[in-house]
């Protein structure tokens, strides 16, 4: 099994990474549904929802603000970094969940954030937009038409930005390999990607310490930490 997996990655021309919380775990940043996962401790129903920031635009941006100190202050891990090397070697697609921004401070070079991203924002009444790399002093930030700025982030609810997504069901229709790290394969649309894969024949391979609703539909599942797994693979095109 694992001897074809690695001819499969040897004559990819394109491979698909979907990535979710898990593969910055070892950067500090905490999943969202495992043991330490931050659904443990918050309710994602007051502060991941669109009716959650209008009831309590403030306390959504202390949260955010939080997180965003800490992942601002976070270095992307061996798993991030042996992504970005790989494309020395083959045509890489990161499709990620996270809005951390790891993946490009690591080097890769084609990231699609379906999530969105913790350092952007946008009005909620206006057109404005912008990136926010220091902390805010003032919570909840105002934008200049006097309306709240929110995080620029995709909440329940709410659609993910229509361009990203079809380039990423291109990506994934369209893939030699996919290989999917660190997400519980939870939340829809994004966990419909391997599905897209597989319709085209795509080798499926997944990264992730637990089992996942779609463990029984991967050619491959491998039971390590990211950081442990990712830098085995780039070994392989060596
Ligand atoms: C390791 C590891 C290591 C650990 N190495 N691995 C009912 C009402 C309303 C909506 C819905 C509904 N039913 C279904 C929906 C749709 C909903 C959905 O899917 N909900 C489910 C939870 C049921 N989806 C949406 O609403 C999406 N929009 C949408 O569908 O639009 C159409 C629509 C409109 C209107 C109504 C209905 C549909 C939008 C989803 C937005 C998700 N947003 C969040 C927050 C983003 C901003 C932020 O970060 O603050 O995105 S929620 C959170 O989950 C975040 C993540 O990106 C996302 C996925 O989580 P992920 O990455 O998989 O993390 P975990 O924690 O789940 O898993 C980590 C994994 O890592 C685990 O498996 C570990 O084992 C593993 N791991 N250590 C490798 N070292
Ligand atoms: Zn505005």
């Amino acid at each position: 099994m694992f001897e074809s997996v690695t001819k499969k990655l040897r004559d990819a021309r394109k491979i698909v990474f979907v990535t979710g919380a898990g593969i910055s775990h070892e950067s500090g940043i905490p999943t969202f549904r495992g043991k330490d996962g931050l659904w443990r401790n918050y309710d994602a129903m007051k502060l991941a929802t669109v009716n959650a920031f209008y009831d309590n635009p403030k306390l959504v941006w202390e949260w955010y603000n939080e997180r965003r100190k800490n992942i601002l202050y976070a270095e992307p891990n061996l798993g991030h970094k042996a992504i970005s090397e790989l494309e020395k070697y083959v045509k890489v697609i990161v499709l990620t969940q996270n809005i951390d921004g790891l993946h490009q401070r690591a080097g890769s070079t084609e990231v699609l954030e379906l999530h969105g991203s913790i350092v952007k924002i946008k009005c909620t009444v206006c057109d404005f937009k912008s990136e926010i790399l220091t902390e805010f002093t003032q919570i909840p930030p105002l934008c200049k038409c006097g309306n709240v700025l929110r995080p620029d982030v995709v909440w329940f609810g709410e659609s993910l930005p229509q361009e990203i997504w079809q380039q990423a069901v291109t990506h994934a229709s369209k893939c030699d390999v996919m290989i999917v790290v660190g997400t519980s394969l939870a939340v829809s649309p994004a966990n419909t990607l391997p599905i897209y894969a597989k319709q085209n024949n795509a080798t499926l391979i997944e990264i992730n310490p637990e089992e996942t609703i779609m463990s029984s539909d991967m050619n491959l599942s491998i039971r390590s930490p990211s950081v442990v797994a990712l830098p085995k693979f780039v070994s392989i095109f060596k």
